[in-house]
């Protein structure tokens, strides 16, 4: 049972919620470890799986009132120890994420969204490197993330000046995915984790697997890694039952294997 997260699984979609609403879904120790337990299962157990906050926000980053004293805290233990081990979990999970960002995502809250491979942000939402506010870096990915992501002056400026990118900013630098009118926004993340959730689960995960080896290979190793990947995904059901719906004129049905 989960103390700081809900987790539900329903049609192949899981759903993480954090769930600390009264401090913005601030992640403290224990949100870490259950957040890193959750997504583990949700690789086994779903074909999607949604990170969304309770209440207003999405995730404040780090619980600031964790650990009292905060000269005495050590932070790189507890990024090494804690930060580290969530994050490579929700890299490295075979299903798809969708960060489905409902609020403000601050600090290790913004980059916990940028970990996603897909984030669908509401309107009201917003994305703020709010490290340099408190004397700190961009951590949780943050450097590794943005500069990919939005390019090198952008990230910088992000970094440096810590104020909130709209979520209508943060679509037009390339930092998300979409921007969803507040009123629609959880139906339609729902639409989206479900058209994922009944798609080929194979070549999603190598779809992953391709496009984040390609910021380190040639062309020539990129093409080689494609066509063995594609080797791969042409010995799936989903691909025979994708060519086969294609001809016979009607909807795949796709089975994740
Ligand atoms: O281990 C380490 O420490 C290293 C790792 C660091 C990684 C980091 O993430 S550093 C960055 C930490 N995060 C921030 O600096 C963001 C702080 N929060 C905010 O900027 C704002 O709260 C929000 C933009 C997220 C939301 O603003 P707003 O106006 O909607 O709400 P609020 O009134 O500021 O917050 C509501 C409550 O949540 C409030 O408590 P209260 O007054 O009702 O008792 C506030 O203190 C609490 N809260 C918000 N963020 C945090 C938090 N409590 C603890 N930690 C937080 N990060």
């Amino acid at each position: 049972d989960y103390q700081t997260i809900q987790l539900t699984i329903d049609q192949d979609v899981a759903v993480l919620t954090l769930n600390r609403a009264d401090r913005m879904n601030a992640l403290n120790t224990q949100m870490r470890a259950e957040i890193d337990h959750a997504v583990r299962s949700s690789g086994d157990l779903a074909r999607v799986l949604v990170i969304t906050g309770a209440g207003r926000a999405f995730c404040a980053g780090q619980d600031l009132g964790e650990g009292g004293n905060a000269s005495q805290v050590d932070l790189e233990r507890t990024l090494r120890d804690e930060y580290e081990p969530m994050l490579e979990r929700i890299y490295s999970c075979p299903i798809p994420t969708i960060a489905a960002v409902n609020g403000a995502a601050a600090g290790a809250g913004a980059n916990l969204a940028l970990a996603a491979d897909v984030v669908i942000a509401s309107e009201e939402a917003s994305f703020t490197q709010a490290f340099t506010k408190i004397g700190l870096i961009p951590d949780a990915g943050g450097t590794y993330w943005l500069p990919r992501q939005v390019g090198f002056a952008r990230a910088m400026g992000a970094a440096l000046f810590a104020e909130p990118i709209t979520a209508h900013q943060a679509l037009e630098w390339g930092m998300i995915w979409e921007a969803v009118p507040p009123a629609a926004f959880e139906a339609h993340w729902r639409a989206r984790a479900q058209a994922l959730a009944s798609g080929p689960t194979v070549a999603y995960a190598k779809v992953k697997q391709a496009l984040r080896a390609s910021y380190r290979n040639t062309l020539e190793e990129q093409l080689s890694l494609e066509a063995k990947l594609q080797g791969d995904c042409g010995h799936t059901r989903d691909f025979k039952e994708g060519v086969l719906a294609f001809l016979e004129k009607r909807k795949p049905q796709f089975e994740g294997r």
